[in-house]
């Protein structure tokens, strides 16, 4: 079994049931189970376009899948969550992105392991830092790197619960 991180995201519809949907969609994967979820955040949107506020979690995993059988079960469910491909970095219902899959690391066109943006976003390091406790990413600490972001301010402990 490999221990790997999975960032999740919504900003359309009802964005706690669909991170909820999202969680219980891929504990029903017989060769993965959900192990760990982090607190739940409210986040501003990222990027450049105008979009609503996202709620981003990040998730822990033991699994066995290989990096691109892994990614076809994340978009197996994002489907399945009903998630359309309309504006690149646009709102949608829900976003599973695949940070981290063991040591494993994966350059190909439609997958790259770990995850490119991972530094750059404090949606994504505030949360990992819940479940992946006390490792470092890239040599450095999840702290240092989120100070790095300067966006950590865009992200926010939701109050909601799993
Ligand atoms: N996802 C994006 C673009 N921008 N911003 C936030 N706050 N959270 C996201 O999950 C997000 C984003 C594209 O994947
Ligand atoms: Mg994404
Ligand atoms: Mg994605």
């Amino acid at each position: 079994m490999t221990v790997g991180y999975l960032a999740l995201g919504s900003n359309l519809g009802d964005r706690l049931e669909n991170l909820k949907a999202a969680v219980a969609f891929l504990n029903q994967e017989s060769r993965m189970v959900v192990t760990k979820k982090s607190l739940i955040y409210e986040t501003k949107p990222y990027g450049d376009v105008p979009q609503d506020n996202y709620l981003n979690a990040v998730i822990q995993i033991d699994t066995d899948y290989a990096p691109q059988e892994l990614l076809v079960v994340t978009q197996t469910v994002e489907k399945k969550l009903k998630r359309e491909r309309l504006i690149r970095w646009g709102p949608r219902t829900i976003d599973i992105d695949i940070l981290l899959l063991g040591q494993q690391i994966v350059t190909e066109p439609d997958l790259v392991i770990p995850h490119q943006e991972i530094a750059k976003r404090s949606f994504v390091l505030i949360p990992l830092k819940d479940v992946y406790v006390g490792k470092t990413l890239f040599s450095q600490s999840l702290e240092k790197l989120i100070d790095q972001t300067g966006n950590k301010n865009e992200v926010w402990i939701s109050g909601e619960s799993w």
